[in-house]
This record gives structure tokens, C-alpha cells and sequence, in this order.
């Protein structure tokens, strides 16, 4: 039990929107399985209806569905220590979205920078789905009280509204909640405001050919990423062609100023080896990059291609990963529908099947 009254709970989701990429891995994957040793309880969600923000061809997403399913596997989380399994199956994170929908408001949600660069200037063609996806994702959090949320830098934003709805619904509805007998802790709230966890030295992974914007799993370029599936040649290859500057290694962080190509990839051998990027260039310094690339995608097929092959074999039984996301969601289920329920009494809608 943490220190608010709730009990501490882990909740993260990817999309499966595409092939997983190295950005992906380390800045949330790794931390999910870490996180199974942390005591907490752990959930994880392939988030199938926050893919469909944007076009998913329906023949293909049920199987990207099941290959993020078995890189979540091949990477080390634990059906038995984890809850793990596909949103679409567990109606309570749409249902709470759209209460969330009604509590954020359009301002908070016109401030957020993701919508902005997903839509770029087609924005009057975006889906709304797009524009409310920050509402899903705290209806994600907080229809299981989770306290905390590993995710990458490029989520915290997310997590800032996810915070704000939760206060303001405790807000809103604070002398209902009261009288209900629901909240908890010291502020008597019935949502926890969860923590983001991001830590180490990747939370933000850069895409290999421009070291100013995130490795992304839909970049149009494929030689921007690493998937998780490539295999060691191409590992090779893509980091032996990674954009560079023509020095050499400096010797310290601060030398790294104004070159984000050469940051981003020392910042992934460091997450890689578990040091920081001190220690990454006290050994690596005043290398050039043709002598620092091969020991970078040595260190990354020693840490992608056990997972890789991994993956190919859970894949070989498609039944057993069908089999895992039911059960998670039963298990999911039995957490957020009695939440979710509790919800429909604060709000006051008349709940008279159960
Ligand atoms: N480049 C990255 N570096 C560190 N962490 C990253 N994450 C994503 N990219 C990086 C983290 O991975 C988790 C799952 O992300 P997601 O699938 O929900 O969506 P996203 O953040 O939009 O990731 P992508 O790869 O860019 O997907 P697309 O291209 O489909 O939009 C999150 O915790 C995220 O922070």
C-alpha cells in the first residue's frame, strides 16, 4: 500500500502500430520487466484502440497485435507475475474514456505536442480518436488505480493531463465520493494521481538518421529504427550507416552538446551496458565513429537477438498467445470493472442489472 491509500500497481501499454523498435524496448519494454521485481503488481496492454488513432489495416492488426504479445513475452514479462493482455478486450478503458472525455477539457487537450506532430498540418483530417487519445490513456491508468507508469519521455506529457483528470474528477465529484464512503488516503480522493517512471539513459531514443526526432516504430524510413525482428546484418548495417558529425568521440557529456546523432548513440550503448554516458565515453572517447559503431551493434544483437529468436517461437503458436490475452483480460477485468462501476455511482447514472 503506498503512502496515498491506494495500492501500488504498475500500468503500461504499447501500440501495435507497427514493428517494436529499440526506443520502444529500452525506454519501456526493459523497464516493464524490471518492474515485475519491484513488489508491485504489474499490468501490461497491447493498446489496440489507441493503434486505430490512425488507419490500421484490420487484416494485419490482429497480428501485430499477437507479435508485440510475443515480444511483451520474449522479452521476459511473465504471464503468471504479470497481467498481460489486448485492450479491446476489456471494455472498461473505453467506457471510462468517455466519462474522461466529458471531464478533460479542450484547452488542456489543444496543448498537446503528440497530436500536434501525429497530425502535423493535416489536422482537420486527423480522427478525433487522435485528439482524445490522452483521454483513453488516462482511462487506461486509472480504471485500475495504478500508482505507477512506466513510459518513455515522450509520454510525460500524457501523464501530466492523466494526473489533472484525476484531480479534477476528485474534484468534481469530491462531496459525492465522501458521501459514497470511496475515497481514500489523506485527500479522500478516489483516483490515485499516478507517477510517471522514467528513468535511465534512454528514455528518449533518437531515430538513426536524424538525431533531433524520436525513433518511431511508423517512420517512414526503415533505416531509422531498429525492430525488434532485425536480424543481425541488417542490426549491423543500419547502425554502420546511423547519421554521424565527422569528429570524434569527446571524452566527456558536455561534449556532446549540439550533437545530437553522436548523443543518441551514446546514449543507447549506455542503457545497453547499464552505465551512464560518462562512463560510455571514458572508455569510448576520442574514437571515431567507424571504431565506436561496431562495439554499438555488437552490444545491441547481444541484447535484441535472443529476444528476436525468442519472438519467432512463441509466434510458432498463435493458440497459446490467443490463450494469455484471454486470461489477462479476465484478470483485468475483475480489477477495472468494479472500479469502473464505482465510477458510474459517483456520476449518478442508475445501475439497477447488478
Ligand atoms: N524513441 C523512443 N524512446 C524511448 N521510449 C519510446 N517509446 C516510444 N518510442 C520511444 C515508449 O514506448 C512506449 C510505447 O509507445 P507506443 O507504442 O504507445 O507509442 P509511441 O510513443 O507513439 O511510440 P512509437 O514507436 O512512436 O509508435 P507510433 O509510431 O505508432 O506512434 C511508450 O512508453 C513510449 O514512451
Amino acid at each position: 500500500m503506498s503512502e496515498t491509500g491506494f495500492r501500488e500497481r504498475v500500468f503500461s501499454g504499447v501500440q501495435p502500430s507497427g514493428n517494436l523498435t529499440l526506443g520502444n524496448y529500452l525506454g519501456a519494454i526493459r523497464r516493464f520487466v524490471e518492474m515485475q521485481e519491484s513488489g508491485k503488481e504489474t499490468i501490461y496492454c497491447v493498446v489496440d484502440l489507441h493503434a486505430i488513432t490512425v488507419w490500421q489495416d484490420p487484416e494485419k492488426l490482429d497480428r501485430a497485435t499477437r507479435e508485440l504479445t510475443a515480444g511483451f513475452l520474449a522479452a521476459g514479462l511473465d504471464p503468471d507475475r504479470s497481467i498481460l493482455f489486448n485492450q479491446s478486450q476489456v471494455p472498461a478503458h473505453a467506457e471510462l474514456a468517455w466519462i474522461f472525455n466529458c471531464v478533460a477539457r479542450m484547452g488542456w487537450l489543444n496543448r498537446m505536442t503528440q497530436f500536434k506532430d501525429k497530425a502535423g498540418k493535416n489536422r482537420e483530417n486527423a480522427s478525433v480518436g487522435l485528439f482524445v487519445y490522452p483521454n483513453l490513456m488516462a482511462a487506461d491508468i486509472l480504471a485500475y488505480h495504478a500508482t505507477h507508469v512506466p513510459v518513455g519521455e515522450d509520454q510525460k506529457q500524457h501523464l501530466e493531463l492523466t494526473r489533472d483528470i484525476a484531480a479534477k474528477f476528485n474534484h468534481d465529484f469530491a462531496d459525492r465520493i465522501a458521501a459514497l464512503g470511496l475515497g481514500k488516503g489523506d485527500e479522500g480522493g478516489f483516483f490515485p494521481l499516478p507517477e510517471p517512471v522514467i528513468e535511465g539513459a534512454a528514455t528518449r531514443v533518437m531515430s538513426l538518421r536524424d538525431g533531433t526526432k524520436k525513433m518511431s516504430k511508423s517512420d517512414p524510413s526503415d533505416m531509422s529504427r531498429i525492430n525488434l525482428v532485425d536480424s543481425d546484418e541488417t542490426i549491423a548495417r543500419k547502425i554502420r550507416k546511423a547519421k554521424t558529425d565527422p569528429e570524434p568521440l569527446p571524452s566527456e557529456p558536455a561534449g556532446l552538446e549540439g550533437r545530437p546523432e553522436a548523443k543518441n548513440l551514446v546514449n543507447i550503448l549506455a542503457a545497453l551496458e547499464g552505465k551512464s554516458p560518462a562512463a560510455v565515453l571514458a572508455e569510448h572517447g576520442g574514437k571515431p565513429f567507424s571504431a565506436f559503431k561496431p562495439v554499438l551493434a555488437e552490444a545491441i544483437i547481444a541484447e535484441i537477438g535472443p529476444i528476436r529468436d525468442r519472438m519467432a517461437e512463441i509466434l510458432d503458436g498463435p493458440a497459446e498467445i490467443d490463450r494469455i490475452l484471454a486470461e489477462g483480460a479476465e484478470r483485468a477485468e475483475a480489477i477495472a470493472g468494479p472500479i469502473v462501476d464505482q465510477v458510474h455511482d459517483i456520476v449518478g447514472f442508475v445501475r439497477s442489472r447488478r
